[in-house]
């Protein structure tokens, strides 16, 4: 609009408040969804947010959310990628009534609005991305790969700075969504409730019997009882490595404790590659949901 094209014009520096406007708007979109899957946008948002961000390389310091490179080619088209122009398009839409916002800030806020309105745990967030461009892309593999192991998934978070711990909190983020044959090839959806943010990824994981399916798809596991939930190779290393399944262990025990683990570790996933100084405040927000905002 042209109130909105003035306010870039006169450099409109945006306030917290802003912030909960485009919080809002990206909440609306979750529940656009119709027939979309489970009937929410909110995981793919959540994968967005993560791809953008789990590209960092901590020694090169180069990837993360800083520049939204995922908009180029070739990081666009990267098989890690696929099936996420769904959520970039979704995001496209905020980004043309809130023309202020930089897309690393935009990608960020919409994964923790998704994660908050899915009955997740509060996540810090806080603005300074700016947007990049595409020389500063990474290369293709630095995301994690499905059908590999512990060492794998080590070598890949360890690059970004994470831990053990870490790494089994973060990945308890598979309770959202599913798996699309025409986007990584494995198929179906991890929990019951793919919708909202629950331990029940690490709950599944103990208590179901794991097989591996017989199909002509990737390397995956179904559950025994209901063939209808699935874990990847990498969420399956998680109850056999030894370190790794203590934390699996305490997170089927304890969803508060998995929620605060979480919230701090994708906090801290959300800001990989943003230099501390470009953040506009030194303590993260936590932004009301849209039903607290109603109270
Ligand atoms: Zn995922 N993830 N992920 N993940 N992921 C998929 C889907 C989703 C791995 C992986 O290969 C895959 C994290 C970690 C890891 C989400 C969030 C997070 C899919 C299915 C694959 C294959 C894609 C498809 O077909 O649509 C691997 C190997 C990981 C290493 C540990 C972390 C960390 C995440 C967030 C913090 C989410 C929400 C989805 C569901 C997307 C959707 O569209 O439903």
């Amino acid at each position: 609009s042209a109130a909105q094209a003035a306010k870039v014009k006169a450099n409109f520096v945006p306030a917290k408040e802003d912030y909960i406007k485009v919080y809002n708007r990206i909440a609306q979109i979750l529940d656009d969804a119709g027939e979309y899957d489970d009937g929410s946008y909110g995981p793919v948002l959540v994968r967005l947010a993560w791809h953008a961000s789990g590209t960092y390389d901590k020694e090169s310091k180069t990837g993360g959310s800083n520049y939204a490179t995922m908009r180029f080619d070739p990081e666009a088209g990267h098989g890690a990628n696929a099936g996420l122009k769904v959520a970039r398009d979704l995001m496209e839409k905020v980004k043309e009534e809130f023309p202020w916002i930089s897309y690393g800030d935009l990608w960020t806020l919409g994964g923790v609005a998704a994660l908050q309105e899915m009955a997740g745990p509060k996540i810090p967030w806080r603005p300074g991305r700016i947007d990049g461009f595409a020389a500063q892309a990474t290369p293709d593999g630095r995301l994690p790969d499905a059908t590999q192991s512990a060492d794998h998934l080590r070598n890949i978070f360890y690059r970004m700075g994470f831990n053990d711990q870490e790494i089994v909190a973060l990945s308890g983020a598979h309770a959202l969504g599913r798996c699309h044959r025409d986007r990584s090839g494995f198929e179906g959806p991890w929990t019951f409730s793919p919708t909202t943010v629950t331990n029940d990824y690490y709950r599944l994981l103990f208590d179901e019997k794991w097989v591996w399916k017989r199909w002509d798809g990737p390397k995956q596991l179904e559950d025994k009882k209901t063939k209808s939930l699935m874990m990847l190779p990498t969420d399956y290393v998680l109850v056999q490595d030894k370190s790794f399944k203590k934390y699996a262990k305490a997170y089927a025990e304890s969803q508060d404790v998995w929620f605060k683990d979480f919230s701090k570790a994708v906090s801290t996933l959300f800001e990989l590659g943003v230099p501390e100084e470009q953040f506009v405040t030194k303590e993260p927000w936590i932004l009301p949901t849209v039903e607290e905002q109603a109270e």
